[in-house]
């Protein structure tokens, strides 16, 4: 009896180690600073500061997460609710919060009227728990920031970030890449090459 006891015990610590996959849900790629109608859901082909700013995460983890009462939120200029998220997010699966989402959600829970309220100057991105605890965070500066610009995780669920600037390239351009909202930031920056060293490359 002592030794079935001892056993359970071992199973339910074990359990409890590998559980967490929530930790696995990152805050992927954004946009402070749209300058077009990126917004796909709000129907009016209109450019607006506000509503066409965007949030993509992405869950970097092997199991689904369950987002039900989880939050966004930002640092600067006002900390309230941004959103909230239902349903499920698999692993891999990428989810888009637009501007003109985060108003509707406001209105409809009682929240100031901020939108996502991604300040251009800078600001603090916090994907919070429903217990209260930060999930991820991400803190940027207005050097990131940039008309049509994106910043984002290269590649997917990676540490290193990068300025996906393919729609308004800095002088070099840092990726050439385009933003992709709701789609895997695919792809590798252009590297010039003469064709000497392309030769190279393929020369036994
Ligand atoms: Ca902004
Ligand atoms: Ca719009
Ligand atoms: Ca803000
Ligand atoms: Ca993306």
């Amino acid at each position: 009896m002592r030794t079935v006891r001892v056993l359970v015990l071992a199973v339910v610590f074990f359990a409890s180690a590998a559980a967490p996959a929530c930790a696995d849900v990152v805050i992927n790629e954004f946009m402070a600073d749209p300058a077009s109608d990126w917004s796909p859901s709000d129907g009016d082909d209109v450019y607006d500061s506000l509503d066409d700013e965007w949030i993509e995460l992405m869950n970097a983890g092997g199991e689904a997460v369950d987002m039900t009462g989880w939050r966004l939120r930002d640092a600067v200029s006002d900390s309230s609710w941004k959103f909230g998220f239902s349903g499920t997010l698999g692993s891999g699966d990428i989810i888009v919060v637009y501007g003109n989402e985060a108003y509707i959600w406001e209105d409809v829970n009682g929240f100031t009227r901020n939108g996502l309220s991604l300040n251009n100057s800078g600001d603090t991105i916090e994907l919070v728990r429903p217990d209260g605890s930060v999930a991820a965070s991400v803190e940027y500066g207005s050097a990131v920031v940039r008309d049509d610009c994106s910043y984002g995780r290269m590649p997917d669920g990676g540490s290193q970030w990068a300025l996906y600037d393919g729609l308004n390239p800095t002088t070099p351009p840092e990726t050439g890449l385009v933003p992709t909202p709701g789609e895997s930031n695919v792809g590798s920056p252009v590297e010039e090459r003469t064709w000497g060293r392309i030769k190279a490359l393929y020369r036994e």
